[in-house]
Formats: structure tokens, C-alpha cells, sequence
């Protein structure tokens, strides 16, 4: 209890002194702790599947009481920001027990990937039990594989109709992002079994392009559905100039030819407005709040952030609500949590769960004031 007030003053302290912040509507409870977790969500009795970077996969109880890991998730190249990364339900998962797990993994020389894998989630009906994955299969592959261990992205979101769409960052490699022949630098759209939909808007190039839904993004590490059928996501950019956008069919959101931000060294990328055939964010961010993770609210405990984005922030250590309105977006409110914020998630009761970023990190349950 004490732990708990002590989070709920600080974070009333950081809002009062932080002019861009607002005080929060919410109070945090920490639930349970983690090692570097990176993507959670929730299984439709109420549970939790937590990933670690590291490459363990947990189930945990809503109370955090209950904590176990889960069999059979397949060998990653921890290292860098590559691990095990996003964890997603099939659509169906009631009726078949899919789900769908993205990770890094190790190619020749020194090379890596993203890849993303379906397996059965098989859980023994008494739940002390440990779970485990079967049929594991992998259904996608980022193509090359580069040196490097940074920009996998790899978030995964499915659709109404059930088309699978994963983002592919472009390993900081720049050019991959407007390059065809490779499926880095773009967001990735796919039949549930990894097969490619013929409507897709690049399939008559074939190869990889054919899984092409969108090009020329950077390190997309959030993206999500919102109930009119929107694509959002958000993306991290080079020094400043992340990017909230909608995803178009077959558009070209211009990274590395244009970015509201600049690269690390100094070198001027030239602004959006400069090359209008790109699609421009609907919500850059300088200074950056390096985002990470992001769902489109829909639940009544938060009812004035009905369908807001909310996405967490790494360096910005916040939680973020953009407001959503059609086609547009604009930031509504930015609250101060002291800890740089890798995941959200929306829970069964529409309280709002966080998870915080590195080693040492808390499960967060977020819930109006008593
Ligand atoms: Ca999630
Ligand atoms: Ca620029």
C-alpha cells in the first residue's frame, strides 16, 4: 500500500511541475514485475500473456498473484532491442486457439530478422498448470536479413475480416524503407495463415512486394485498429519527428527522403511539406516522445477516451492520448509516469494496463480514482 501511494503521489507531483502534463485521471497499481517485458494481451477468460525480450513468455493473473511461463516459444536473437517481441490473438482464438508471436532471429554472419510465428496456445483447464505452444510455424520473414540488431518493429494487428498486418522497420537502413525488392521499411498485410491476399496493392510485382500494404516507414512499434476500421500507427523518428499515421493503402510515407525529424548526426532530412506526394503525419512529435505501444480505447471505466489512441512513451516516460476524430488526430493530454512505458493494453472491465520498459519493470493497472 505504501509502494502504491507513493506512485500515485509522484505521479501527482510530476503532473503538477510538468506544465505539458495534466494531472491524472487515474490511479497506477503495480500488479506484478518483469524483465525487460515488451508486449502483452489478453486472453478472452481474463489472463495476461506477457512477453520478455529475453524470449520468455508468461501468463499471469489479473492480480499478479499467479505467474507462470509458457513452453515451446522458440529460440531468438536476444540482443540490441531484438528479442521476443509482440504476443497477439487470432480473431478466432476462442474457436482455435491461435496466436501469433514475432521475434527476432539470427540469420548467417551475423545477419538477423524479424519473424513472425502462429502456434496453438494449449492451457490445461486447471490453471496451475503451465501452458505451452504446439504447431509452431512460422508464417513470415523479414526479407533481408541486415547486420544489426535495432528497428525490427515487429507489432502485429489483425483486422476486422481477419487479414494479419505486421510492421517492419527498416533495421536502420535507411533505403530498404523505398526499396521493393526488400519488406523492411514497411507494413506488412497477410491471409492468417501467411498466405498473400490478391488484393493486395503491389501483388502483380510479385516477390515481397506482394506482402506490401504501405511503404517507407521507419521503427513503427505501435499499431492498431480503430472501430470504424482505421489503420493507426506510430512510428519513432530518427532525431525527433515521430510519426502518427493513418495507413493508406499502397502509400508512401516517405522515410528516409523525408522526416519532419533529422538524422543523429546532424544531417538535414527535408520536411514532409517539401515533397508532397508522401504522406505526411497527422501528429509529429518534436520533441520526441519516442512512442511505443498503442490501442484505440473502447471501454466505459475512461468514458471521455472513447476511441483516443493511447500509446506509451520510452523517452518521454508518459502515457499519451491523441484524439481521434475521422481522418485527423491531434495529442489531447500527456501524463508524466516516471518510467519509460514500452506497452498498453485495454483490459476485459476497460481499465487500461501498462507495462513499463527495461529491467525491473511494473505491470500497471490503470483505473479512475476511488
Ligand atoms: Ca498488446
Ligand atoms: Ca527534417
Amino acid at each position: 500500500m505504501i509502494r502504491k501511494s507513493a506512485f500515485v503521489i509522484t505521479l501527482f507531483i510530476s503532473a503538477m511541475i510538468t506544465a505539458q502534463c495534466q494531472e491524472p485521471p487515474f490511479t497506477a497499481t503495480p500488479v506484478a514485475e518483469f524483465d525487460e517485458p515488451w508486449a502483452m494481451t489478453f486472453l478472452p477468460d481474463g489472463r495476461l500473456l506477457v512477453s520478455e525480450k529475453s524470449g520468455s513468455l508468461f501468463l499471469v493473473t489479473q492480480d499478479g498473484a499467479r505467474k507462470s511461463s509458457i513452453a515451446g516459444v522458440p529460440e531468438v536473437a536476444y540482443g540490441g532491442q531484438g528479442g521476443l517481441g509482440d504476443i497477439v490473438l487470432h480473431p478466432d482464438f476462442a474457436e482455435n486457439q491461435q496466436v501469433y508471436l514475432s521475434y527476432a532471429e539470427a540469420g548467417d554472419d551475423g545477419t538477423y530478422g524479424a519473424a513472425v510465428a502462429r502456434a496453438r496456445l494449449d492451457l490445461p483447464g486447471d490453471d496451475s498448470s503451465t501452458g505451452s505452444l504446439l504447431d509452431l510455424q512460422v508464417i513470415w520473414r523479414q526479407v533481408p536479413k541486415v547486420s544489426g540488431q535495432g528497428h525490427y518493429a515487429h507489432r502485429i494487428a489483425f483486422d476486422e475480416e481477419g487479414f494479419l498486418f505486421i510492421t517492419s522497420g527498416e533495421r536502420q537502413k535507411f533505403d530498404p524503407a523505398q526499396d521493393m525488392t526488400a519488406n523492411l521499411g514497411k507494413v506488412i498485410r497477410l491471409h492468417d495463415d501467411g498466405s498473400i491476399p490478391q488484393d493486395n496493392p503491389f501483388v502483380d510485382q510479385g516477390g515481397v512486394s506482394a506482402e506490401v500494404w504501405s511503404l517507407g516507414h521507419r521503427n513503427p512499434l505501435g499499431i492498431a485498429f480503430a472501430p470504424d476500421g482505421r489503420l493507426w500507427l506510430h512510428e519513432m523518428g530518427p532525431a525527433h519527428g515521430d510519426e502518427f499515421n493513418l495507413v493508406l493503402r499502397g502509400k508512401n510515407y516517405g522515410y528516409p527522403i523525408v522526416s519532419e525529424g533529422d538524422h543523429y548526426s546532424g544531417a538535414e532530412i527535408p520536411d514532409h511539406d517539401t515533397r508532397p506526394e508522401f504522406e505526411a503525419p497527422k501528429v509529429a512529435w518534436i520533441p520526441t516522445v519516442a512512442p511505443a505501444g498503442l490501442i484505440i480505447y473502447s471501454g466505459d471505466l475512461f468514458p471521455g477516451w472513447k476511441g483516443s489512441a493511447l500509446l506509451g512513451g520510452l523517452k518521454s516516460e508518459a502515457l499519451v492520448r491523441v484524439a481521434l476524430d475521422g481522418d485527423s488526430a491531434v495529442e489531447a493530454e500527456r501524463f508524466d509516469m516516471g518510467k519509460r512505458i514500452r506497452e498498453v493494453e485495454q483490459g476485459p472491465d476497460g481499465a487500461i494496463w501498462l507495462l513499463e520498459d527495461k529491467s525491473g519493470s511494473r505491470l500497471l493497472k490503470l483505473t479512475p480514482p476511488q
